[in-house]
């Protein structure tokens, strides 16, 4: 009979059966002999040059593969993920964090031990209120159970959990104990029949349906239900900024993202004059909202959500997501219209232009050329992620931002996450100067690990989304010289772009680079921003002038 595993043993299993085939993170001694089984076991570790990125690539790593995973030291390691963890429960994204603590017994005798800032308990009370589930394994009678626990949570939930794993337990022996009974949130079958039914009908006697695709059909993986549905549907289809990717963006019934003002005006038309709008897994944010600038009648709404369904003024409670999109589409007949055409993404005709220099807009349209479905875009907030809405992306779940919880610094090291998750995919980072300025230290990772990502640094000196809002000495930076960066990270070939001309040697040179990444610094003309970050800054400063009144 096999050895019952040791606690740390334990949880690299567990967390290898679900999927986690990766560990990021920065080591420590509270965490050194959990590292050491790390390497022990068939999980790779990649370290990465600080916490935060580690967490930011925990959650670029869970987007692509359902799970992500970091360890970090305590104190000082743990409480730098605060941020990133933060954000990937904001944005339902299920990291394990993992942190070592001082051993039980240390612990025990209350000693003013290194990176202690006050009660042992702190850490787990900060990390209670930014997860869903969290265990401090400091019972060896009881650790599997807690492992099983808050793993099964992370899936469920679909965001981060925490484990604390005190150094004097992890070479302990645990118990195994048969697994809790989890009951996942079931829809009420009546109220089901019912919803769906009735939207049904709906749809038949709908002449303009439309669905608007969010956040939840990803974390709820029912991507290809909701194509399969557009296709029996033949409606057309426009996701949220959120939700951006949960269809492939090359569908041709797409519309484009819908954000009220913010976003395209044909796709906006399309999407508030539709008789019937289906809002699917749609989180009704600001963001998505274009800053609550969207109009959006509920008399013309049926929404799906996490647990509810919403019929224009009534509700049917306990009907899951998961469970009325796969029902709504068994139901619907084949619809008798034609597939509706969608809005393609704007184009560069006749890029580059001669001395031209460079734009937003242009260079947007010329990446939605140069996309091929092998890439995955990932996208920091900032202009950058304004600009993203009008790409387009070949397959679902290709793009990835933290775009409701917008902290900067995700777009670097989650593309690093997304590069160890799907080696088979090619990362195209988007990021604007200050971004990179945050954490472009995971340029330096990506290279070790042998990526070839294509880095597009907006260089607009400084935070010109600050700017738009309320300007100041505040929003400029230091100058680097972005493109200079592969002098210190060995591996990365350097461009700069201030015109269509430069912009197009570079990326062809990029892209025809395959064995080494490249960074491609586009320098953008004063003042020069996206028509999306023109609209949102225009409203955002009428609320702030309007709450200063
Ligand atoms: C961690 C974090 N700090 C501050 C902000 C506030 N903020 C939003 S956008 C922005 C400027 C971003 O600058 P840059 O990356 O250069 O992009 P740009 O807006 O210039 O396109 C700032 C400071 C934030 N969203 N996240
Ligand atoms: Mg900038």
């Amino acid at each position: 009979m096999a050895a019952t595993p040791t606690i740390g043993q334990y949880l690299l299993d567990k967390l290898y059966a679900a999927g986690v085939a990766h560990i990021f993170g920065v080591p420590g001694d509270y965490i050194l002999k959990f590292y050491d089984q790390i390497v022990q076991s068939p999980i790779q570790h990649v370290g990465t040059t600080r916490e935060d990125t580690a967490a930011f690539a925990a959650d670029g790593y869970a987007r692509c593969r359902g799970l992500g995973a970091l360890a970090v030291t305590y104190g000082v390691g743990a409480l730098n993920v605060v941020n990133a963890v933060a954000g990937a429960h904001a944005e339902s994204s299920p990291v394990v964090v993992i942190s070592g603590a001082p051993g039980i017994r240390e612990q025990r005798e209350d000693p003013l031990i290194h990176h202690r800032f006050g009660p042992f308990t702190f850490q787990r009370e900060i990390f209670d209120r930014i997860t869903c589930a969290a265990a401090v394994l400091d019972d060896p009678a009881i650790a599997f159970r807690q492992i099983d626990r808050v793993l099964l949570a992370a899936q469920h939930h679909r965001r981060p959990v925490y484990v604390e794993l005190p150094r004097d337990v992890v070479d302990l022996q645990g118990y195994p104990m048969p697994a809790e009974a989890f009951a996942a949130p079931s829809s009420d079958p009546a109220a089901l029949e019912e919803a769906v039914t009735e939207t049904v009908g709906l749809l038949e006697r709908a002449k303009t349906p439309a669905i608007l695709a969010g956040v939840e059909l990803h974390r709820s993986g029912l991507q290809d239900t909701l194509a399969q549905l557009v296709d029996r549907l033949r409606v057309p289809i426009a996701a949220t900024l959120t939700g951006k990717s949960v269809i492939g963006e090359r569908h041709p019934a797409y519309l484009g993202v819908y954000e009220g003002a913010m976003g395209a005006e044909a796709a906006r038309q399309r999407v508030e004059s539709a008789d019937l709008l289906l809002l699917l897994g749609v989180a009704l944010n600001d963001v998505d909202l274009g800053v609550n600038t969207a109009r959006l009648d509920p008399k013309h709404m049926v929404r799906a959500n996490q647990g509810e369904v919403m019929i224009r003024h009534h509700r049917y409670p306990r009907v899951q997501l998961r469970d009325f999109v796969p029902l709504l589409l068994k139901k619907c007949g084949p619809q008798g219209r034609a597939l509706p055409a969608g809005i393609p993404g704007p184009s560069a005709p006749g890029f580059p232009k001669h001395g031209a220099p460079m734009s937003i807009g242009r260079l947007i349209g010329r990446l939605n050329q140069a996309l091929t479905p092998d890439m995955i875009v990932v996208c920091d907030t900032g202009d950058c992620l304004f600009a993203a809405v009008e790409l387009r992306v070949h397959e679902r779940t290709e793009f990835l931002a933290s775009a409701f919880y917008t902290t900067m610094g995700f777009g670097m090291p989650a593309a690093l996450g997304a590069a160890v998750a799907r080696p088979d995919r090619r990362p195209l980072v988007l990021v604007g100067d200050g971004g990179f300025q945050m954490t472009g230290t995971e340029l330096s990772t990506l290279v070790r690990i042998g990526s070839n990502a294509i880095v597009i640094v907006f260089n607009n000196g400084g935070y010109s989304t600050e700017r738009f809002i309320l300007d100041g000495p505040f929003n400029d930076i230091a100058r680097w010289r972005f493109h200079r960066i592969g002098e210190v990270f060995e591996g990365v070939n350097g461009y700069e772009a201030a015109t269509e001309d430069a912009f197009e040697k570079a990326l062809q040179k990029s892209l025809a680079t395959r064995d080494a990444a490249s960074l491609i610094e586009v320098h953008l003309p004063p003042g020069e921003a996206s028509p999306a970050m023109k609209r949102l800054a225009l409203n955002l400063k009428e609320r702030v002038a309007g709450q200063g009144s």
